[in-house]
């Protein structure tokens, strides 16, 4: 049996959030460092693994699987994690499955608008994507999270009582937000819930990775 490769990308949001679940579950795994800013994910040999050509992805032994939720809940079964990170009885499970379906088109608006924000930064020239379309909707989804999600007295996503990999992908998706200074103390519950996350050894561990890369790249002390 070979160690499960992950492929990486400390700029990526849902690659730190597969790379914070396998450090919390003490998974024995080797990582690929894949440059998006050369274009490491459209070379042959990682094309010839993954026609997606994005990261984050996995093998195991072969088996190639993208979507970092798709491979959170793959390492969460083949490695037998603790169900406090992946609760099975079926009504929690489909909370989970609810909110890593919702996180696609709500809580990840967040990439969207930290990319278009740096980019209008960078060239001076201001976004109209990113205030009329993009903001709205990572508001509405920030919103939605403070008032509903996490408004409980756990301050996880729908008040379960230890993290689960619901937590992780929306946490390390909102990280993204430090960057361009995003007031989280606007949003109570949602800045308890991101400094109770923050505080989690193994996820201190991966944020320090990224916050020495943005501190280098971008300037910004995280
Ligand atoms: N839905 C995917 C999103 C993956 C994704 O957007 N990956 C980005 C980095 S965060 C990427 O590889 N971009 C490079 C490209 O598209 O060329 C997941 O959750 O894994």
């Amino acid at each position: 049996m070979n160690k499960l490769k992950l492929f990486y990308n400390s700029f990526s949001q849902p690659s730190r959030a597969v790379k914070c679940l396998l450090k919390i579950g003490k998974v024995d795994y080797e990582e690929k460092f894949v440059n998006l800013a050369k274009g490491d994910q459209f070379k042959p040999e990682v094309k010839s693994l993954n026609w997606n050509c994005q990261v984050p992805f996995i093998e195991d032994n072969g088996f190639v699987v993208f979507e970092s939720h798709t491979i959170m809940r793959y390492i969460h079964q083949r490695f037998n994690l603790d169900n406090s990170l992946y609760p099975q009885k079926l009504e929690d499970k489909t909370k989970i499955d609810m909110y890593l379906d919702w996180h696609h088109s709500n809580t990840r608006r967040s990439a969207n608008y930290v990319t278009a924000s740096l980019l209008s930064k960078r060239t001076g020239q201001p976004s109209l994507y990113v205030e009329d379309l993009v903001h709205k909707e990572l508001l509405k989804a920030v919103q939605n999270l403070n008032d509903n999600l996490l408004n409980n007295p756990s301050h996880y996503i729908f008040g379960f009582q230890k993290p689960t990999i619901a937590d992780i992908s929306c946490y390390q998706e909102l990280t993204e937000l430090k960057l361009i200074n995003f007031d989280f103390k606007k949003y109570p519950n949602l800045d308890a819930f991101m400094n109770q996350m923050s505080n989690i050894p193994e996820i201190k561990e991966v944020d320090k990775d990224f916050s020495d890369i943005a501190l280098k790249i971008f300037k910004v002390n995280l």
